[in-house]
């Protein structure tokens, strides 16, 4: 059940837009102080201290299932131009690739941060330093590309019995979150033969599994762990894609955006098996038909992994303002989920009557 706004009136001053078909809410004033000397430390704070905030602004009756969203934060040293801590409707991802590319897009687009560099942005992410170049024309930015951060494969081929399903073989792999990456198989046809509602009804099964076969824990920071994501992979349908992909997320979510960090992931994937090089275009399709373009900028190691650094590129619309007021008084005020753990409502609330 969800605990209670804390006392008074919030006020949430926020951008509304979409990158590639993927919601991004941009909180830009409203959102509490953080403490912690990096971003991973103040995810960590805001996690344990602040999580209310995020259920009001991603779940219902502010979101919905597949919300997705950053608070801007000024810079922490002379690093980087700003901060971002990402917030969804299922948690504090510790990077996201659609929505860096749309807070990359609203900050510019509205003036909101000035780069110190023109035509690039760097900002500090739970992750890590992400540097963002921007494509603008006529006042509007047409592209973004971020190199993200060091990527790699954690696992080959990890067997999992999955229920309704049989065996079904799968790669984890991070690109910002870990990813249980499923390529056609003997028990899996491919994209084209998957509908929305079953990767919905497949996917937590395919995660529960993997949860159970293994915890990957990232060798610079632990307190990046665990499958978060599944990765449907297929044919593209897109005469210009290399790959089309339907990534899960939360509890109900398929990102309708070709999903930065998992792609990301995929050309980790696709490196350490020796199916991608550095520099060849992969452009990825998301379910919807939106592309991103990402590539290998460089081969690295981390820890005791190979380990690549990718770039995607794609390009975001902002559609709104949109000042959100959290008010204690309101019985469904904190928001609420039906299917995400302690989404539902601390006391029945009578709807409009109450
Ligand atoms: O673009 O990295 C991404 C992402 C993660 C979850 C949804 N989108």
């Amino acid at each position: 059940m969800t605990p209670p706004v804390p006392p008074g009136r919030h006020t949430f001053v926020c951008l509304d837009g979409h990158t590639a078909g993927n919601p991004v809410r941009l909180v830009i004033a409203g959102a509490p102080s953080l403490h912690g000397a990096t971003m991973s430390a103040r995810r960590a704070d805001f996690i344990q201290n602040w999580d209310w905030v995020r259920r009001a602004l991603m779940w219902e009756p502010r979101g919905h299932d597949l919300m997705s969203g950053a608070i801007l934060y000024p810079a922490l040293d002379e690093s980087h131009d700003a901060a971002l801590l990402f917030i969804e409707v299922d948690g504090c991802l510790p990077m996201c690739g659609h929505v860096t590319i749309g807070v990359v897009t609203f900050l510019i687009e509205k003036g909101l941060v000035a780069p110190r560099e023109p035509g690039r942005l760097v900002l500090a992410t739970p992750a890590g330093l992400i540097s963002a170049t921007y494509r603008e024309e006529g006042g509007r930015v047409r592209e973004v590309r971020f190199v993200n951060v060091p990527s790699y494969l954690a696992a080959a081929e990890v067997k999992l019995d999955v229920p309704g399903l049989g065996e079904l073989v799968v790669d984890i792999a991070y690109g910002g979150n870990f990813y249980a990456i499923v390529e056609p198989q003997k028990n899996y046809a491919g994209l084209d033969q998957l509908s929305p509602e079953e990767i919905l009804r497949l996917s937590p099964l395919v995660r529960r599994a993997a949860r159970a076969a293994l915890t990957p824990v990232h060798p610079e920071d632990p307190t990046i762990s665990g499958v978060t994501h599944v990765m449907w992979t297929g044919a593209p349908r897109h005469p210009r894609a290399q790959g089309r992909n339907a990534v899960f997320y939360g509890e109900r979510a398929i990102d309708r955006s070709p999903c930065g960090t998992g792609t990301s992931a995929r050309l980790a994937q696709l490196a350490a098996k020796g199916r991608l090089r550095p520099g060849e275009a992969f452009i990825h399709e998301s379910l919807i038909g939106t592309l991103f373009a990402a590539r290998i900028e460089e081969e690295l190691r981390l820890g005791p992994y190979p380990a690549i650094r990718p770039s995607v590129a794609g390009s975001a619309h902002l559609f709104g303002f949109n000042t959100l007021f959290v008010d204690p008084a309101d019985p469904l005020g904190g928001g609420f989920s039906l299917w995400e753990p302690g989404g539902l409502p601390a006391s029945p609330a009578g709807g409009g009557a109450a």
